[in-house]
């Protein structure tokens, strides 16, 4: 199978690296994405979001002629689906984007093609994409209704890169390929191959979705018993981050980080996609979730503690983004924890986080986006919750007149 030109339709965190991977490869790749932002931004050569290694990526890809945004799908040999797959209030998989994206294509589809789902979806909605296709193309045959025969090849390969690190995993990664059938999986293995380095595994469709719900899920649990530690050694006068460091001497024994709480599009997400389709099964994964989405308001209580010892506080919190070294402030705890304390403390919550120019919208006119330096000069309580590596330096003496609340052990941690 020759692809020479390929689709990559939602350009965010994902779609766009992995446009920017085909295109080096020298692919002619064409980005769609609904945003008209996004489309013209790409097609200047720059991009907007922030990830390492990304923007040099992207503007060789669009000088050299690789790559084009567009706002409309356009025909192409391969269409790989990168758009988001949120949940609804009662934590229910929203797939509309999916839906969406499907139906966008739909009409640009030819015999031959092949649509791969990289979005992380519950299990079942690579089938249910391949039927929107289908119900929009009677004249196309698609796997579930003409099996390895079919027109088009339906896969499902969940993207797993860590944001952050996305360029380098992208192609040393290994990746899942969940087939419709084991063509279909065939044919989504050579797509890959054009440029990852890991090892292309096939699997079937549900296997591969349900494959991507696990690791995320697992990470979740993993972190929420690292949270809950930190809640039971704060009652028992036990510092927390010593606790782990010592039982990870054992070797058999590799516990993760308490934080503020559990944020990004993924893990703090995924895990109620388990839930919802074996909701009386998924026990600990449920309890998982609800211990991580509680550290957030556990550590507002701790700062009001705080706070109580001054007469009108400054609140500094060192972080919005979901982790370090980003600027991603999906479910965000650290933004949580500010919002919380913006409408507890009205004028006094000062927020620094470098990796972002403006605050959003819901909080710029209740908090102050500020330096490092003038938080450090102007509060009485400071709350670091991103590790964010300017953070690491900040001298001792500076914090000495200060109550600290570390959520990271990053200044405790010695
Ligand atoms: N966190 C902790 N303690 C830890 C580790 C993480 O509190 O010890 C927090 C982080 O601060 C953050 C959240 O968990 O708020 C998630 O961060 P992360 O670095 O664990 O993961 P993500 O969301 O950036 O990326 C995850 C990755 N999945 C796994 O590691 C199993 C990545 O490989 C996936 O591709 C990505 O989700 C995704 O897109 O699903």
């Amino acid at each position: 199978m020759e692809f020479e030109t390929i689709s990559v339709v939602g350009l965010g965190y994902i779609g766009l690296p992995t446009a920017a991977a085909f295109a080096a490869r020298r692919k002619k790749v064409i980005g769609v994405d609904v945003n008209q932002h996004a489309v013209d931004t790409i097609n200047r050569g720059e991009i907007h979001i922030v990830e390492p290694e990304l923007d040099m990526l992207v503007q060789a890809a669009v000088a050299q002629g690789n790559l084009q945004a567009f706002t409309r799908p356009q025909p192409a040999d391969a269409f790989l689906i990168a758009v988001p797959t949120p949940f609804t209030d009662g934590h229910k998989p929203d797939l509309s984007y999916i839906e969406a994206a499907s139906r966008a294509i739909a009409p640009v589809l030819k015999k031959g093609d092949l649509v791969v789902l990289e979005s992380t979806s519950p299990v079942g909605a690579t089938e249910q994409m391949a039927a929107w296709m289908a119900e929009m193309r009677p004249d196309l045959s698609f796997p579930q209704n003409a099996g390895e025969a079919s027109d088009i090849r339906v896969a499902h390969c969940p993207e797993r890169v860590l944001p952050g690190h996305v360029i380098r995993e992208l192609v040393e990664n290994d990746r899942v390929i969940g087939g419709m059938t084991r063509r279909c999986g065939e044919v989504a293995r050579e797509l890959y191959q054009i440029f990852v380095r890991g090892e292309c595994i096939l699997t079937t469709a549900r296997t591969a979705e349900m494959c991507k719900l696990t690791e995320n899920a697992s990470r979740d649990v993993g972190i929420a018993f690292a949270n809950e530690l930190s809640l039971i050694c704060d009652r028992l006068d036990i510092n927390v981050w010593e606790l782990i460091r010592l039982a990870n001497r054992h070797p058999r024994v590799n516990i993760l980080q308490p934080g503020p709480g559990v944020g990004g599009h993924c893990i703090a997400v995924d895990p109620w996609f388990i839930v919802d389709s074996a909701p009386e099964e998924a026990r600990l994964i449920r309890t998982a979730r609800i211990v991580n989405d509680s550290k957030p308001h556990w550590v507002v209580e701790r700062v009001e503690r705080a706070a109580k010892r001054f007469k009108e506080p400054v609140i500094a919190c060192l972080g919005l983004a979901f982790k370090a070294d980003i600027d991603d402030l999906r479910e965000s705890p650290a933004l949580e924890i500010a919002t919380e304390l913006a409408s507890n403390y009205p004028g006094s919550v000062l927020a620094v986080e470098p990796n972002i120019r403006e605050l959003p919208r819901h909080l710029a006119d209740k908090v102050e986006l500020c330096t490092l330096n003038d938080a450090l000069l102007r509060a009485d309580v400071i709350v670091v919750l991103v590790d964010h590596v300017p953070f690491k330096n900040i001298d001792p003496i500076r914090l000495q007149a200060k109550v600290v609340i570390d959520t990271r052990g990053m200044l405790a941690r010695g």
